[in-house]
């Protein structure tokens, strides 16, 4: 039974202002900006979910890529206030983590962080964006935690090293057995069964195998092919070595298709899951849905049930994107703003971190990481 107290916020927060000292900038007074931005962060009470609270000594991280200044941080007042300025206009991250107590039992972790788009344009003559972050608390499990689609940098058109990264986000070990990883086409944004493009399944028993286990704290790798793609000719160097993935996805009915034999396969045409298209497990590289499922639902001809979904991102690097999947799955969506052919990848802030939006939960990384997380 929890004991029912305010919220305490931990001051474990100050031992990672403390270890994180060596980070820590000043704020560029140099730079050409006129900018200010003001952010409160708060939490909503665990006795009263109408009532939100600030939260006090939380570090604060922004960052910028359109200027070559480092991050900036500070540190939340009583109120729940920070404060940056002397800033140029830019598109900047706020990312802010913190351990919250509800009772000398429990620690939740709780993430405040938004993507700021701050341009004359958007902010007009006023000089301070001012906002509001409620921090939210991330929901543990199987997670897809790495996607990496865009391709990397070469002028051959090259995008077949994509992979996807899973976590276990849990305190105990979860089995793929039988699982179903889907692309997904538009759904309703209301409906009860999904709409599928590519299917793909792990082999074993869905729900009660155990042969295909992923432990606590571990990530799965899942290559389009499996081999290092460093040794296609101009691309040494740019690129993933996907020899050591854990899986690789198989279409039984494509012609030719590569198979390593030291790496297990994720199959589609496998006389259990059935799609048309004799093609490998490929993404579009600016925009598209990844699902992974518990297999309990396989049979696509009639869409496959939202109530058997893992875990599911969406993606588009459209800032005016139009939803595909419903918002229960994803609130929005990642990947706003990256570019095609850049070696760029999406990521969650944290290993496993998921909030159900993905606009919160992804950041761009300038470099792939598979099997492990971003600095
Ligand atoms: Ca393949
Ligand atoms: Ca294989
Ligand atoms: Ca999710
Ligand atoms: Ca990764």
């Amino acid at each position: 039974m929890k004991t029912k107290t305010l919220y305490h916020i931990l001051l474990l927060s100050l031992c990672f202002v403390m270890a994180s000292c060596f980070l820590f900038e000043s704020k560029p007074e140099a730079v050409d900006g006129n900018l200010s931005i003001s952010l409160r962060f708060t939490v909503l009470s665990e006795n009263d979910s109408t009532i939100v609270l600030p939260v006090a000594d939380l570090p604060v991280k922004i960052y910028t890529n359109d200027y070559n200044i480092p991050p900036m941080f500070d540190i939340t007042d009583d109120s729940g206030f920070v404060y940056f300025e002397h800033l140029p206009y830019a598109h900047y991250n706020v990312e802010a983590f913190t351990l919250i107590r509800p009772n000398e039992y429990e620690e939740i972790e709780v993430v405040g962080a938004k993507s700021l788009n701050l341009t004359v344009d958007s902010l007009g003559t006023d000089m301070t964006y001012t906002d509001t972050l409620l921090m939210k608390q991330s929901k543990s499990g199987l997670k897809i935690n790495e996607i990496y689609v865009s391709g990397p940098p070469n002028n051959i058109f090259y995008f077949y090293d994509q992979f996807y990264e899973l976590y276990n986000g849990m305190s105990e070990t979860v089995y793929l057995d039988g699982m179903i990883v889907l692309r997904l086409s538009k759904t309703a944004l209301f409906a009860d069964t999904l709409s599928v493009t590519y299917i793909y399944q792990f082999p074993g028993q869905a729900l009660t195998g155990r042969e295909y286990p992923v432990e606590p704290g571990s990530f799965v790798v899942l290559a389009m092919n499996a081999f290092d793609h460093n040794l296609i000719g101009s691309l040494a160097g740019k690129t993933v070595d996907l020899s050591h993935a854990d899986w690789e996805f198989y279409n039984n009915i494509e012609a030719a298709a590569y198979d390593n034999p030291n790496v297990p396969n994720i199959t589609s045409n496998n006389g259990r899951v059935s799609q048309s298209s004799r093609v490998d497990f490929m993404m579009n590289m600016s925009s598209d849905v990844l699902a992974l499922c518990n297999g309990s639902d396989y049979d696509q001809t009639d869409g496959i049930n939202v109530n058997t979904v893992v875990d599911c991102v969406e993606y588009s690097s459209n800032p005016n994107h139009i939803k595909e999947v419903p918002y229960c799955l994803d609130a929005s969506w990642a990947g706003i703003g990256i570019s095609k052919y850049a070696g760029e990848s999406l990521e969650r802030i944290r290993p496993g971190f998921d909030t159900n939006n993905s606009g919160i939960d992804f950041v761009i990384i300038t470099t792939p990481t598979p099997g492990y997380h971003h600095e």
